[in-house]
């Protein structure tokens, strides 16, 4: 120790290298940050100092990620985090500790010990961050059904509509409103057809996305064809993708709506329905809407935010 005659060891105790933490917002919906941004590291701890004093610590990073991120380890593949809620985190680096100053090996031998140990290295890793679709209702259909423009309708999402299949290629997600206080969120995924689980069309990749809603809307175009067998025989195939999928998916709450009805008809719609749900011995509630002309709609989604009340 300088100025102090005889003076012992005075080197303080390295201090700790900041962690890395991820922590979940609802103000991000995407990860596409990442792309650009995508190496992260805390900061350092400090170098013990004389005097005994000990370094400062490294500060920990957080990264913002939005609601609904899972943290992948990519060398294992395995889950580490699941970031369901605002405020969610997740540690996924560790800091190193700071190394022991000298000062920590005196002893009644020892009044000058050049010994201090180096502290540790921090954690390193290689994530990967998968984000799942956080609502509370997922559209369910083939392609063409009118999915996105129900979503349309009645959220200010807008996504793709378009006179083809497959139109809808990511998940959207709307808000929807209902009166001045409540709402929900619906999620907007792309058809699918049979084979899917098989990889036939888009795949059934999507279908994980509806793992976490609490109802989903099976939208069926009533007016594709006139023959009700056709019509169940599509219904029953997106029933088999998503039993093949996941069997509880399956056995979540679904609600079959028949979209379309300004196209069939006047009169002719009732009994389209009801020989369809007959074929099919179907005994769940059903709606039948016009999402283009807004037919219904409102009904709809006024009893969809009393089911999910009642789900709660
Ligand atoms: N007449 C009429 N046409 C509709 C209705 N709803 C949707 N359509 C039309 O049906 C076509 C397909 O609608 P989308 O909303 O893109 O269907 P989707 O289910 O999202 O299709 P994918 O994204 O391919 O799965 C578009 O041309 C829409 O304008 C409706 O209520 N009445
Ligand atoms: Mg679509």
């Amino acid at each position: 120790e300088k100025f102090i005659p005889k003076g012992g060891p005075d080197g303080g105790d390295g201090g700790d290298g900041g962690s890395v933490v991820l922590r979940a917002t609802t103000a991000l919906n995407t990860l596409v940050d990442f792309r650009v941004n995508n190496q992260f590291r805390a900061t350092h701890g400090e170098a013990g100092k004389s005097s005994n004093r000990t370094g400062s610590s490294g500060n920990d990073l957080e990264i913002r990620v939005p609601c609904g991120t899972q943290i992948y380890n990519e060398e294992t593949n395995e889950l580490i985090g699941d970031l369901v809620e605002e405020g969610d985190c997740c540690l996924v680096a560790k800091g190193g500790s700071g190394g022991k100053g000298n000062t920590r090996f005196k002893s009644g031998r020892n009044r000058a010990p050049r010994k201090s140990t180096p502290g540790t290295k921090g954690e390193s890793r290689v994530l990967q961050l998968e984000l799942n679709v956080l609502a509370d209702v997922g559209l369910l259909g083939c392609p063409n059904a009118g999915k996105s423009t129900l979503i349309r309708s009645v959220s200010a999402a807008k996504p793709k509509v378009a006179d083809y299949p497959f139109t809808t290629l990511h998940p959207h997600l709307g808000v929807v409103r209902i009166g001045d206080e409540k709402s929900f969120v619906v999620a907007d995924i792309p058809g699918i057809i049979e084979g899917a689980s098989q990889g036939i069309g888009l795949g059934t990749e999507f279908l994980k996305h509806l793992s976490r809603t609490r109802l989903l809307l099976h939208i069926v175009d009533l007016a594709e064809t006139e023959f009700h067998q056709v019509i169940a025989d599509n219904i029953k195939s997106v029933e088999n993708e998503l039993k093949s999928f996941d069997p509880d998916l399956f056995c979540k709450e679904r609600w079959l709506v028949f979209n379309k009805l300004d196209l069939i008809p006047k009169g002719q719609a009732q009994s389209r329905i009801d020989h369809i749900t007959g074929q099919l011995q179907w005994n769940g509630p059903v709606y039948a809407i016009s999402a283009i002309a807004s037919q219904g709609t409102k009904k709809l989604t006024h009893q969809v935010m009393q089911g999910l009340d009642a789900l709660d």
